[in-house]
């Protein structure tokens, strides 16, 4: 016997299109959760969808024998930006076996340990830039944090600078970039029927996919022309080969990809960072921990590659972080059979995407206890995190389509996390300010400002000099 999923009930051919706010869609999921409960559906625009928010259901979807992922919504219109790419590859497609397998070892442990230096570069200018705005500049947080998780990761892929601490403007391929992720959460609330009223939007984002697509093809043929020694991930797909039969990937291919890593790593990773910094500055007892550990185990020195093994409360602030804000909140799967049935007693059916809630999931008070919304680093910590359930922390999604990246977005925040808090103390701009959030593709704090003072009395100059004398361009 099946049950019928619960859920709003919609209006004729609409559906329940009033009931997710565009602007906070995740919050609007959230309410949909505490009023009908872990499972539920959805009818958008004629297409249902079945969302889950448990721990125990989530158990059951990630089992890649019976469900995979579903490229769909706003994602879907990110392909036309990025094909079968990795992050946009429907399951099963050639183009993402062939990438995947060739750029797995280049995420591998090892390679992105080479990339330490230049995330320290990028995270240096960050640091310079602060050091010199003083204390009273109000820090837009996630804006800074932006323009260091594409500087860093235009860097390590493909040694390319934006150099988005030296301008006022973004460089115009994170406008355009910014502008066809937009426009992709735009496109999926509007019918079809409807694209010719959008004859400027839909103009601009066209424009603006063949730029982005002809800047990148321009890095690929000028590596190639002048293939230098980089390691980095673009030398990988270029000169890598298929483990199974040999094949390399093509060059409409290294583009989709290129362009995936700005945009799966930027946001994400940003928001991160981002959040991490409200939960300090409002748990002062976490940020005092997390600077003592700081202190101790590198104390003066320069920070290097070998410092990071050695920050487990900080690990644990990270992992807390992504459990209560992931910032890649949701992502979705479907049956791989015709028909499926979940929780013993709810048919689902292939082409109708089952979405994985992830900060209710994460929030499940069967596992996380009645305290699930508080933020509390010490239950992360390896002794308790590792004794966590399956599938119930999530934030770089499941099996063979989770984050490739997430080695690469691991690194670079402890770096970030451990030099920020060696070198300044932070304050909240506004001590009152209750965090808001602003959702796109990923989630992020809206309205977070900070401020940062330098510590133990140092000058601008002096930090500098520290700086520099480990090799980064911060002048
Ligand atoms: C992916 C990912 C995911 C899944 C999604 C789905 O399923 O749909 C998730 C959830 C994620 N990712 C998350 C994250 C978070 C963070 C911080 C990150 N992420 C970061 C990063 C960086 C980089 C570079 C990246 N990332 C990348 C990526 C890619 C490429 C992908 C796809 C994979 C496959 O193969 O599919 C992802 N990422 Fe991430």
């Amino acid at each position: 016997m099946s049950t019928p999923i619960p859920g709003p009930a919609g209006w004729p051919l609409l559906g329940n299109v009033n009931d997710v706010d565009p602007d906070v869609p995740i919050k609007s999921l959230m309410d949909i959760a505490d009023k009908y409960g872990p499972i539920y559906s959805l009818s958008i625009l004629g297409k249902r969808r079945v969302v889950v928010s448990s721990v125990e259901l989530m158990n059951e979807i990630c089992d890649e024998r019976r469900f995979g992922k579903v490229v769909t919504a706003a994602l879907g219109e990110v392909r036309n930006l990025t094909g079968d790419g990795l992050f946009t590859a429907h399951n099963g497609e050639q183009n993402w076996e062939v990438a995947h397998r060739v750029l797995v070892p280049a995420f591998g442990p090892l390679n992105i340990r080479s990339m330490f230096e230049d995330m320290h570069d990028i995270a240096s200018q960050l640091v310079m830039k602060w050091a010199r705005h003083g204390n009273d500049y109000k820090i837009h947080v996630t804006d800074d944090f932006t323009r260091l998780t594409l500087d860093t990761l235009a860097l390590c892929s493909m040694d390319y600078r934006f150099n988005s601490f030296y301008a006022e403007q973004m460089h115009p391929f994170v406008d355009a970039m910014v502008n066809v992720l937009s426009e992709s959460g735009s496109r999926i609330r509007r019918p079809g029927f409807l694209a010719a009223l959008y004859r400027r939007e839909e103009y601009q984002y066209w424009k603006d996919i063949k730029y982005l697509r002809e800047l990148s093809s321009e890095l690929v043929q000028n590596r190639k022309k002048h293939p230098g020694g980089r390691k980095d991930l673009l030398h990988a797909m270029l000169h890598g080969k298929d483990p199974r039969d040999g094949s390399s990937l093509s060059d409409d291919s290294i583009i989709d990809n290129m362009i995936t890593f700005l945009i799966a790593g930027h946001e994400t990773t940003s928001g991160l960072l981002s959040f991490l910094f409200y939960y300090l500055l409002k748990n002062p007892s976490a940020y005092k921990k997390a600077q003592e550990e700081v202190d101790r185990v590198i104390g003066d020195a320069t920070i290097k590659v070998e410092h990071l093994s050695k920050l487990p409360y900080i690990n644990a602030v990270l992992r807390e972080t992504l459990r209560l804000q992931p910032t890649a909140p949701a992502f979705s799967i479907q049956p791989n059979n015709e028909v499926d049935t979940i929780g013993g007693e709810y048919t689902v059916f292939r082409g109708e995407p089952i979405v994985a809630l992830l900060p209710k999931i994460h929030r499940d008070p069967s596992v996380y206890g009645e305290d699930a919304n508080d933020f509390k680093p010490e239950r992360m910590l390896d002794e308790n995190f590792n004794k966590l359930p399956p599938n119930a922390w999530k934030p770089f999604g499941n099996g063979s389509r989770a984050c490739i990246g997430r080695p690469f977005a691991w690194q670079e925040a402890q770096l970030v996390v451990a030099m920020l808090l060696q070198y300044f103390d932070f304050t909240l701009d506004d001590a009152k300010y209750d965090l808001q959030i602003k959702s796109t593709l990923t989630i992020k704090p809206n309205h977070l400002y900070m401020h940062a003072q330098l510590r133990h009395g140092r000058t601008p100059t002096q930090l500098e000099q520290i700086l520099s004398s480990n090799g980064a361009s911060v002048q």
